[in-house]
C-alpha cells in the first residue's frame, strides 16, 4: 500500500492549524495534525521540504518502521519542530489503517478500556468572581472537573485569563503582547481563590489549576501546600521540568497532586519524573510527542509507577489531535483525564468530526480511522496569519516564564 501523496494544509479559522494529509495508491488518505502554536511554519516546512519527498513510495502499512526512519534518520533527535512532523506522519497513518481494516483506531489500540473519556475544561474569570461565575456555567454544561484560573489582584493580564467577552484563546494576532508577574501577588493570591470556590462549590466537584512553568520548586511546594486545604486534582507545570530532579523537592513539602507535560516531546523529557513518581498525571499529548506510537510508549512507562495519563487539549491543537487522543484515551489503562478547550464554530466546521461530548464525558465515535476529515476548499477560504504567545515580564522587566 504505497503512499503516493503528502501535503501539509496550513488553515486559520479563527486560529492556525497545521495539518499533514497522507494519500495511498488505493485513494485512501489519512490525517495529522502537525500544529505548534506560534511556530506553525516550522513544521510546516520541515515537512513538506525534509520529510513529504521521503514518504513518496514508502508502504502505510509500516507505521512503527516509519517512525524510527524519520527519528533515527534525521540524525538531529527530538525537540518540538522534528517531533510535532513525526507525529503527524504517525497519525495519519494509524488513521490510514483504521480506515482500511474498517475499524475505528481505538479498537486498533486494543479496544476500549472504559466507556467515554472524562474531560476537564476551563474555567477563567478576570477576578474571582468573574471566575465563580464561569465554574457555575461549566457545571451546567455537565463537567465534573473544572480547571481554574483568575486575574491575579494588581496584575493587569495572566496567562490563562480571557480578555472582553471573546473565549481565552492563547495565542494573539497583532504582534508579541507583555504580561506582567509577580510571584509573590499570585502565592498570596492563589488559595484564596480556591477557598471562595470551594465555598461556592463544596467538595465534589474536581478542581485543577495550571501554574504554567512560573515558579522555582521552593515556591511551587508553597503553593502546593497552601492548596492542600482545598484539595486539588492537580497542580500543572509548578515550575519548568527541564531540569526533572527538581521536582523532588516540590514532593517532599506538599501532597497536592502534580500534572506536567505539555512542552514534552520525547520519554526521555518525562523518564526520571515517572520513574520515581515525582509527578502523578503526564500530560504530553499526540501531536507534540511524536504521535499515537510514541505516547503508547510513554503511557506504558508511566504504567508501571502509577502515573495517569492527561493529555493537553488546548485550542491549538487541531480536532485531528483531538481525534487522535480520545482513541488513545479511551483504550490506555492508566488513563486519568483528559483537556477540553471547545474549538470555535469555523474550525468545527473546517474538520468535520465523529468526536462528541455528552455530560463531562468524549467519544471519539466508531468511524473508521480517526473519525476526522479536513474541508480542503474551505480550509483554504482561511489563509495563515501570523499570531504569536504572550511573554511575561516580573514587575522590573525581568523577562519571565509565561
Ligand atoms: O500553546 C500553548 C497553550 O497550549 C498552553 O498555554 C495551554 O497550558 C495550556 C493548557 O494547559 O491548556
Ligand atoms: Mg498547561
Amino acid at each position: 500500500m504505497k503512499i503516493v501523496d503528502a501535503r501539509v494544509i496550513v488553515t486559520c479559522p479563527g486560529r492556525n492549524f497545521v495539518t499533514l494529509k497522507i494519500v495511498t495508491e488505493d485513494g485512501v488518505h489519512g490525517l495529522g495534525d502537525a500544529t505548534l502554536n506560534g511556530r506553525e511554519l516550522a513544521v510546516a516546512s520541515y515537512l513538506t521540504d525534509h520529510v513529504a519527498p521521503l514518504l513518496i513510495g514508502r508502504d502505510a502499512r509500516r507505521i512503527e518502521d516509519i517512525w524510527q526512519f524519520l527519528y533515527k534518520g534525521a540524525y538531529w533527535r527530538r525537540g518540538p519542530v522534528t517531533m510535532s512532523a513525526i507525529a503527524a506522519v504517525d497519525t495519519a497513518l494509524w488513521d490510514i489503517k483504521g480506515k482500511v481494516a474498517n475499524l475505528p483506531v481505538y479498537q486498533l489500540l486494543g479496544g476500549a478500556s472504559r466507556e467515554a473519556v472524562r474531560v476537564y475544561c476551563h474555567a477563567n474569570g478576570t477576578d474571582v468572581d468573574q471566575a465563580v461565575k464561569a465554574v457555575a456555567h461549566h457545571l451546567d454544561l455537565g463537567y465534573t472537573a473544572i480547571r481554574v484560573q483568575s486575574g491575579i489582584p494588581g496584575l493587569h493580564s495572566t496567562y490563562g485569563v480571557a480578555k472582553g467577552d471573546r473565549p481565552y484563546e492563547p495565542a494573539e494576532k497583532g504582534g508579541v503582547s507583555e504580561h506582567r508577574w509577580s510571584t509573590e501577588a499570585y502565592l498570596t493570591f492563589i488559595p484564596r481563590l480556591f477557598e471562595r470556590i470551594r465555598a461556592e462549590f463544596g467538595d465534589e466537584i474536581d478542581l485543577l489549576h495550571d501554574v504554567h512553568h512560573r515558579l522555582t520548586p521552593i515556591e511551587a511546594a508553597r503553593a502546593g501546600r497552601s492548596l492542600e486545604p482545598y484539595h486539588l486534582f492537580w497542580m500543572e507545570d509548578p515550575t519548568p521540568a527541564e531540569q526533572q530532579d527538581a521536582f523532588r523537592l516540590i514532593r517532599q513539602h506538599t501532597v497536592t497532586p502534580i500534572a506536567v507535560g505539555e512542552v514534552f516531546n520525547a520519554i526521555f523529557d518525562c523518564q526520571q519524573l515517572i520513574q520515581e513518581q515525582l509527578i502523578d498525571y503526564v500530560r504530553t499529548t499526540v501531536v507534540h510527542a511524536g504521535g499515537i506510537s510514541h505516547l503508547r510508549k510513554i503511557a506504558a512507562l508511566a504504567e508501571l509507577y502509577q502515573v495517569r495519563t492527561g493529555s493537553h487539549g488546548a485550542t491549538d491543537l487541531s480536532p485531528v489531535c483531538m481525534a487522535a487522543a480520545l482513541h488513545f484515551d479511551l483504550s490506555v489503562h492508566n488513563f486519568g483525564i483528559q483537556e477540553h478547550m471547545p474549538h470555535n464554530a469555523e474550525t468545527d466546521v473546517v474538520f468535520p468530526h465523529e468526536y462528541s461530548y455528552r455530560d463531562g464525558f468524549m467519544h471519539p465515535g466508531d468511524a473508521p480511522g480517526l473519525g476526522v476529515d479536513i474541508d480542503e476548499a474551505l480550509a483554504a477560504q482561511y489563509p495563515y496569519d501570523p499570531a504569536y504567545l504572550p511573554v511575561n515580564r516580573k514587575l522590573d522587566g525581568t523577562m519571565h516564564s509565561w
